[in-house]
């Protein structure tokens, strides 16, 4: 038999279950991709990228910001969301009216008809940050998924089990892919492997993910 692409690169890039109510939507984003990176820096002009301690003290490598009612944020105190970002002590930048659509279009693919985010948690990814190993669970919305859309260079992602020794599979996450995280999967151990040193059109050396989340039970305002 002859040997073909998919031997010598694993995934084929086609909608594929992850895992019980875990979706992956290879390209999903891909017609949005520049419009979200503009959208993208208008965040960050009124919140800008911060590296966040954790509550241990040690710094994440990933710099982050937010939109939307509320923000994930970690320092000394723990990892909670705020209604106002610490830094400026102001709201948070609003979450674009077409982000909000996209990602409930997402979710609704995955059978998640009710998804209402309130929360974008944007990540960015310099050469050899990455993101080890953990559960999302600062969220009291266990029935609502989180809807992650990836930008620019590529990184492996790891997607664990439920218990932090089971086996990860790794997945290649390029630009304009989105993943549906929900149901049995929403509390998988997850993570992100140092990213490469590489080039994106879109995004020079960087990546940056984008993760839609519910925080509130979504029968809440
Ligand atoms: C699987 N971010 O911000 S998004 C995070 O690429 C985070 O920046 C990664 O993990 C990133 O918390 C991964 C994909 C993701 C998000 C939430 C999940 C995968 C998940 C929740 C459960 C299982
Ligand atoms: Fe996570």
């Amino acid at each position: 038999m002859p040997i073909v692409m998919d031997d010598l690169f694993s995934a084929a890039r086609v909608p594929e279950k992850l895992g019980p109510g875990a979706l992956f939507l290879p390209g999903g984003a891909a017609a949005l991709q520049e419009k979200l990176m503009t959208q993208v820096e208008a965040v960050l002009a009124q919140a800008p990228l911060r590296q966040l301690m954790t509550p241990g003290g040690r710094r994440f490598s990933v710099r982050m910001t937010n939109c939307g009612a509320l923000g994930w944020h970690s320092d000394a105190a723990g990892y909670r969301y705020e209604s106002c970002d610490p830094l400026s002590g102001k709201a948070w930048p609003p979450m674009p009216e077409e982000w909000i659509t996209f990602a409930q279009e997402c979710a609704a693919q995955a059978g998640f008809e009710t998804f209402c985010p309130q929360a974008c948690l944007i990540n960015c990814y310099a050469p050899g940050a990455r993101m080890g190993l953990h559960q999302d669970s600062d969220e009291d919305a266990p029935e609502s998924p989180i809807v992650s859309v990836s930008l620019g260079v590529a990184a492996q992602f790891l997607f664990g089990g439920t218990s932090r020794t089971k086996r990860v599979r790794k997945v290649s996450l390029l630009s304009g892919d989105v993943v549906v995280w929900g149901g049995a999967s929403r509390f998988n151990y997850h993570g992100v492997a140092p990213l490469g040193v590489d080039m994106h059109p879109l995004t020079g050396a960087y990546r940056w993910n984008l993760t839609f989340r519910r925080v509130t039970a979504e029968d809440s305002p």
